[in-house]
């Protein structure tokens, strides 16, 4: 069930309310490759809300899953019951969790955390992510996140990923470029503030899919 780049556009939907989660959804349907819901909105609203969000695109599950491997598993099982199309996962809590959480997506889409976006990444996950991209290939997952904010790392790690999937947050209100972090290599930008605060989010995103051009 891998991902397919058609606009190439991810929206991260960070909002808390039930109603504008979904007029945003509706919206975008169509403009968009996937719908990434994170804490904030299910802590909200609830799972169902992936649910509902599903009926208008591919939900990915932004829970960055970093716990044993039971728990992890306990974990994916829920996403996958909600209908969502994939998940992102931490590498740095090892193989046997991440295998775990590979078992348990039963077919849907499993993304590795292999470099974050913002300037703290720098102190600790910056360093080892060529080893979290490499550990992500080796456990057979579908794709990585690697920062927008930086898009010269984009380029490094998809030489350690080869052909997966990378998924690059990053762009806008972070400061990341939509044109730059796709010509470094990356498969979809994941895009929320510049978005779904827009006073018109259709054209906002109308707007980063004309810079693709
Ligand atoms: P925004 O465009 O508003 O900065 O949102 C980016 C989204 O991507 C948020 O949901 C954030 O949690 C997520 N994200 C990120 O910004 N950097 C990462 O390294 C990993 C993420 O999942």
């Amino acid at each position: 069930m891998t991902l397919t780049p058609r606009t190439r556009l991810i929206v991260a939907m960070d909002m808390l309310e039930r109603e504008k989660a979904l007029k945003v959804a509706a919206n975008l349907e169509g403009m968009v490759d996937a719908y990434k819901i994170n804490y904030p909105l299910v802590l909200s609203c609830g799972m169902e809300i992936v649910t509902e969000i599903a009926k208008f695109g591919p939900v990915i599950c932004d829970f960055k899953i970093a716990d044993i491997d039971n728990t992890s598993r306990l974990i994916v099982e829920q996403v996958v019951k909600a209908g969502a199309s994939g998940v992102i996962i931490h590498a740095f809590v090892g193989m046997d969790s991440m295998e775990a959480c590979i078992k348990a997506a039963d077919g849907i889409d499993v993304y590795v955390v292999a470099e974050m976006s913002h300037p703290g990444a720098k102190w600790f996950i910056k360093p080892v992510a060529d080893v979290m991209a490499r550990r992500a290939f080796d456990v057979g997952a579908t794709g990585i996140i690697a920062p927008a904010t930086r898009p010269e790392r984009i380029s490094q790690l998809r030489v350690i990923v080869e052909d997966l999937l990378i998924l690059s947050p990053g762009v806008g209100a972070q400061g990341g470029s939509a044109k730059a972090t796709i010509d470094a290599g990356a498969d979809f930008i994941i895009v929320g503030r510049s978005i779904y605060n827009a006073e018109d989010p259709k054209a906002a995103a109308m707007e980063i899919l004309k810079s693709l051009e």
